[in-house]
């Protein structure tokens, strides 16, 4: 079984443009799998333990329980409109989750790895993090709250797990993609890995230690566990082992966190590290930093008021591609829709059906078996394979594209509009729907409803969802004899 996971978000923050890209690109990546007929499942949720949490619920005179249950709402909503087919959504605060982090804590104690200590030092309560003096002045100058802490931890030996760590890298090549994130993460174990505390007294908004109730599991110790809860660790070793090790999709922010710290806590409790962690670069709106602060976090709905879901979500598989960072400006968006979804996809469906509609009585011809489109699909298809192979949805989907434009360029180079009804006409808009179906298969794991639309309307039965790759991309799939729709653009344009 294929597990995807996205990280769980902080159950305080509302979802913006920066966690939906991590989410809708683990959706698109869940849907490919699905349709290269793998057993998939996609898991995202919600982290409400910790700090910052027990603050905003104390702030708001409620309990952390129920500032989470009022909060994580706005979670569940949002990847609901923003059609997100997870599977599961996992929130730290169930009781399976107790389970799994107990269960985790106990082996990693068990195996010699946790001991009790003291620190001393400053913590940044929005990164749930213990900084360096160092770190302090950019901190600050974000304006990010950070307090002294001093107190009894637990610490979790992570310096025993330099070694192992960097032996897994070397026999894991692509443990951690793109390249420049797996050096990054080389990096920072190859300067020498510190014990990191595992435990809290001073709060009580956590998962308690089974050896110790006056601590409380440190937020990430806690966090990191969920990709083992929702996978049935430990009470379904049948269905953990089907589903273990699982392949995360982070942004680069928290890459220390997956790619050292928790492949060693894994190890600890011996249980495999994961497969992957896919890391990408971080979105900044007109070139600044998102935060709270700034009053600059996009809200996804926003946008979806404008563009349509599939619109977003086409948006920010197509234009920011996974990895370096990228920026975010809706000038951009505009124009990526227009050409993109307007023109080109719009175009030729629209072109397709008016002409299919008008010359050949509504009843789209089945294509031609040497066309020489299917040489451009074929091509298309191999290149858009190896892009969502490799977590490149843009590529995969200017792959996809360039069938589009082909297509066109074939209708405009014979103009069927200006043709009589016949055996060419047919021939040319066959050929046209072929393409149209090929598109609404290959383009669906980033824009579901619109390929599900494209289907009807070229009259074909069922929903792309069914389709099952690479089979429904060979050519000559289109049966011909099926009833086309015209109906309203799919993707108005907008106006800049
Ligand atoms: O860190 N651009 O949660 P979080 C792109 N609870 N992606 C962004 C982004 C941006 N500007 N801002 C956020 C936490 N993200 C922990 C995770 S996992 C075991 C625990 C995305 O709510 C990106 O995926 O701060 C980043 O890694 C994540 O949101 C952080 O979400």
């Amino acid at each position: 079984m294929r597990y995807l996971t996205t990280p769980i978000y902080y159950v305080n923050d509302a979802p913006h443009i920066g966690t939906a890209y991590t989410t809708v690109t683990a959706d698109a990546l869940a849907r490919w799998h699905r349709l290269l007929g793998e057993g998939t499942f996609f898991l995202t949720g919600t982290d409400e333990h910790g700090l910052k949490i027990q603050q905003t619920a104390e702030a708001n005179g409620v309990t952390p329980k129920e500032w989470a249950d009022s909060t994580v709402v706005r979670f569940q909503e949002s990847w609901a409109q923003l059609n997100i087919s997870n599977d599961d959504f996992i929130r730290t605060t169930e009781p399976r989750h107790y389970a799994a982090v107990t269960e985790l804590l106990q082996r990693c104690h068990d195996n010699g790895d946790i001991y009790l200590g003291h620190y001393e030092g400053l913590y940044s309560v929005p990164d749930e993090a213990y900084v360096t003096p160092a770190e302090l002045p950019e901190l600050e100058r974000q304006g990010r709250e950070v307090i002294e802490m001093r107190e009894e931890n637990y610490f979790f030996k992570l310096s025993r797990y330099e070694q192992p760590l960097l032996d897994w890298y070397e026999s894991h090549d692509d443990f951690v993609l793109p390249k420049i994130r797996r050096n990054e993460a080389l990096g920072f174990i190859r300067q020498g890995l510190r014990d990191f505390s595992i435990s809290r007294t001073s709060i009580d908004w956590g998962i308690p230690l089974p050896w110790d109730e006056n601590h409380v599991t440190y937020v990430w110790f806690d966090a990191l566990t969920n990709y083992l809860t929702a996978a049935g660790f430990p009470d379904d070793p049948t269905r953990f082992e089907d589903l273990w090790p699982g392949t995360h999709i982070i942004g680069k922010d928290i890459l220390r966190f997956h790619c050292v710290y928790w492949p060693a806590m894994l190890m600890s409790a011996g249980i495999e590290p994961p497969t992957n962690v896919f890391v990408h670069g971080f979105l900044t709106v007109g070139g600044e930093k998102m935060s709270k602060t700034a009053l600059n976090q996009i809200a996804p709905a926003d946008l979806i008021a404008d563009f349509g879901v599939d619109g977003y979500r086409y948006h920010f598989l197509r234009d920011q591609p996974f990895g370096p960072d990228g920026d975010f400006s809706y000038e951009g968006m505009v124009a990526r829709y227009n050409a993109d979804l307007a023109n080109n996809l719009g175009n030729l469906l629209s072109r397709v059906t008016t002409v299919v509609g008008s010359k050949c009585s509504g009843v789209g011809p089945a294509p031609d078996p040497d066309s020489a489109l299917a040489d451009v699909v074929s091509a298309s298809l191999e290149a858009a394979t190896a892009a969502w192979g490799r977590v490149a949805p843009s590529v995969a989907l200017e792959e996809t594209w360039k069938m589009i434009g082909a297509t066109n360029a074939h209708l405009e180079q014979y103009e069927p509009w200006k043709m009589e009804p016949g055996a060419d006409l047919d021939r040319i808009m066959g050929d046209a729907l072929e393409v149209l179906r090929i598109v609404a298969v290959l383009a669906y794991p980033a824009i579901p409803a619109s390929s599900a639309a494209i289907w009807e309307r070229i009259g074909l039965e069922g929903s792309p969802v069914d389709a099952r790759l690479p089979e429904a991309a060979n050519w000559g799939g289109y049966p011909g004899g099926l009833p086309v729709a015209k109906g309203d653009p799919l993707f108005p344009r907008i106006k800049a």
